[in-house]
């Protein structure tokens, strides 16, 4: 299933209701007053932030968000009912931008926290409102000008961007063919797509890890890092947002450098795009995971390999399920905060 983490929707705020131009003229009197009402206030557009609202799923079917129009006014100066707000329900964890120049407007990171993206119009004056203050005016003619009521204003319509940083605990990051859709297959119950080519996968997948005896977390298949990610090449520059959130990373590299690519040089490249991306990314704590261990290959590179990254690495096979139970039970463990 494609991971849906990015929506366009527009909002419209309700308009402002009419302010209303009545006449009254009781008996007795000489002469009538204006006594017509304000308009009510258009409804604001909302968005919250809501603990159960878990994808932005449901903006592929629907675009376009409303609030209510403010009410017109009424004679005997009864004012117009304000509009109903219209509520926007997102994922805890959603960015809302402003189409137009990618602004972000606000990053809902706590359950129930919102936020007002399109104001209301403020309903219009009625003529009874309108001639209370046309009083200090001097001129009579003046006075009967400025006491016309007026219509309300419209509410305010944008195009936002909907984005949601996914929350995983752990992302699995390497080359393209390293073997991360596999070894996410191996890790849950999640099913990438594996394929001999690079970008096989397109689009992050979450997976739910079980230690047995200890607990579970939540590992993310993060695609598409190549050299230059940082600059927008490859699938990488949209996804190495996702890296923003989780904790600890599983750094895997193709040990038999089944695509030519020497598997040291291709540990530090990828930890040189991350910093190129992100300082704060270098101390996120990583495990290190040398795959395609059922391969020769792969074997005459591991001591090398292990010197020249000068901290533990986990051999695995994602062929054989070889080192994999070794690999999730040394990640809960820095989960855990050791290790
Ligand atoms: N021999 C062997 N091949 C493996 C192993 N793990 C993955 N492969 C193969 O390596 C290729 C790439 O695997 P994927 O899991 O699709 O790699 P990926 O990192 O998700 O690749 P992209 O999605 O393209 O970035 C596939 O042909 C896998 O069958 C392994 O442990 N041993
Ligand atoms: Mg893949």
């Amino acid at each position: 299933m494609r991971f849906v983490d990015l929506a366009k929707i527009s909002v419209k705020a309700g308009d402002g209701g009419r302010g209303c131009s009545a006449f009254a003229q009781p008996p007795y009197t000489r002469f009538p007053y204006p006594d017509g009402g304000d308009g009510g206030d258009g409804g604001d557009v909302i968005v919250r932030a809501d603990s159960n609202v878990a994808t932005l799923l449901d903006f592929q079917f629907r675009h376009e968000f409303a609030a209510g129009r403010g009410g017109h006014g009424g004679a005997n100066t009864k004012t117009g009912k304000r509009g109903d707000d219209c509520v926007i329900r997102v994922p805890v964890g959603t960015v809302i931008r402003q189409a137009a120049d990618g602004r972000a407007l606000r990053d809902l990171s706590e359950p129930d926290e919102e936020i007002v993206v399109a104001r209301g119009g403020r309903g219009g004056y009625g003529n009874a409102t309108r001639a209370a203050s046309a009083k200090q005016l001097e001129h009579t003619q003046h006075r009967a000008q400025a006491a016309e009521a007026t219509p309300g204003e419209p509410g305010e319509r944008y195009e936002l961007i909907l984005e949601l940083k996914l929350i995983a605990d752990v992302g699995i990051i390497g080359f393209p063919n390293a073997g991360k859709s596999s070894l996410l297959r191996r890790l849950s119950t999640a099913r990438p797509k594996v394929g001999a080519y690079p970008f096989t996968t397109r689009y992050p997948v979450l997976g739910v890890v079980e230690v047995p005896g200890r607990g579970s977390f939540v590992a993310c298949d993060i695609p598409g890092l190549i050299e230059g990610a940082h600059q927008g090449k490859g699938l990488g520059f949209e996804f190495l947002r996702h890296i923003e959130r989780t904790r600890v990373l599983i750094h895997l590299v193709d040990l038999a450098g089944v695509d030519g690519r020497d598997p040291v040089e291709a540990y530090h490249r990828l930890n040189e795009e991350l910093v190129a991306y992100h300082e704060a990314l270098t101390v996120k704590p990583q495990v290190i995971a040398a795959n395609k261990m059922d391969l020769p290959e792969a074997w005459e590179q591991l001591e090398r390999f292990g010197r020249a990254v000068g901290t533990r690495v986990y051999p695995i096979s994602c062929a054989t399920g070889e080192g994999i139970p070794a690999l999730s039970e040394a990640v809960w463990e820095v989960l855990q905060g050791h290790g």
